[in-house]
């Protein structure tokens, strides 16, 4: 940390690996060096398209990200890829198989590779991966990939901050539609029927037409089915060609724009909500006076609303 954040921004800006590893590792651990370095990079950003690709484990989200972005270094754009590793311990093979696999780009200055992990945040996964796709942004990457198990509130809220939402889905899962959820359902922009090569590919698809023919067009977009074999490389331009048509379509109407200043609304109540927690409970004993006051509130010996106006009174915030 001994170059000022000034040099610092310059080298993120000209899209230096080290300095963009450096910052990342900064954001993810909330240090004020972070922020001073976001401040300074944010005017540049707003450039960045933001992907998110979503599915239950295992459906083929991160061979479908590398294969997408191969497709856009093809095409001379800078790539990005965050991804949010799975918590869950069955998918651990899969994090080392995508370690690997991303490998094959390791020596291409265009792409920059990072995974986050989703233990240690206390739930603040999602605002580092929001800031982390800021700086990619800032650092020129103009496709910026995000994958995540679409699972928990977290990940729904990572996937909320991508302009293109893709959900993934693999033939022979189940009937239920593979345990997805109606909030993945409606939150999908467009739908990757992966594994497509896979005996029930038909079936997954008239399926998922059924009920996507249930959901209301938003703003004129019926939201498409894309079949992939992403190992085989087979339907990503038809993927990369169906997410450009969905940016131009919601470009034009004016849905992006709207649809990122309901995303600031969030993101600023989250900031808000997050610096109040932080001057609240932050600092040493934080954690305990919390623990005392809950207790003190079940035993009723105290009520939540005098607990809570005596924390806040606590740190110098009037009530
Ligand atoms: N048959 C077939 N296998 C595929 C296809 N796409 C991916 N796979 C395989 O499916 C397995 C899981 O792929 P990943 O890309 O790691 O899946 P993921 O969704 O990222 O998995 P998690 O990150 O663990 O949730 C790997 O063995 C892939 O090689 C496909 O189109 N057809
Ligand atoms: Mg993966």
């Amino acid at each position: 940390m001994t170059a000022p954040v000034e040099t610092w921004a310059q080298q993120v800006r000209a899209g230096e690996v080290r300095a963009i590893s450096r910052a990342i590792t900064a954001i993810e651990n909330h240090v004020p060096e972070a922020e001073a370095l976001l401040q300074r990079l944010f005017a540049g950003t707003g450039q960045a398209y933001l992907t998110g690709v979503t599915g239950a484990p295992g459906t083929g989200k991160s061979t479908l990200v590398d294969r997408l972005a191969a497709y856009y270094r093809k095409k001379d754009e800078q790539v990005g890829v965050i991804a949010v590793d799975p918590t869950s311990p069955y998918t651990g093979g899969a994090i080392l198989g995508d370690r690997i696999r991303m490998q094959s780009h390791a020596d291409d200055a265009g792409m920059f590779i990072r995974s986050m992990a989703t233990r240690g945040f206390m739930g603040g996964l999602a605002r580092a991966t929001a800031e982390v796709a800021l700086l990619l942004d800032a650092a020129g990457k103009r496709q910026v990939l995000i994958e995540t198990v679409g699972v928990g509130q977290d990940e729904v809220d990572i996937v909320r901050l991508a302009d293109c939402v893709l959900v993934v889905l693999v033939p022979g899962l189940g009937d239920d539609i593979q345990n997805m959820k109606a909030g993945l359902m409606e939150i999908g922009d467009v739908f990757v029927l992966n594994k497509a090569e896979r005996e029930g590919a038909d079936r997954l698809e008239q399926q998922l037409l059924t009920m996507l023919s249930l959901v209301p067009s938003r703003d004129g977009w019926q939201p498409p089915v894309v079949r992939t074999v992403a190992t085989e490389n087979k339907g990503i331009e038809v993927l990369a060609e169906t997410v450009r048509r969905f940016r131009s379509h919601f470009e034009k109407s004016g849905e992006r724009q709207r649809k990122h200043i309901e995303h600031w609304k969030r993101r600023l109540l989250g900031m808000i909500e997050s610096r109040l927690v932080d001057r609240v409970l932050g600092g040493p004993g934080g954690e305990a006076r919390l623990a005392q006051m809950a207790r003190e509130v079940a035993a009723r010996k105290k009520d939540p609303f005098t607990a809570v106006n005596e924390m806040l009174a606590g740190s110098g915030i009037s009530v």
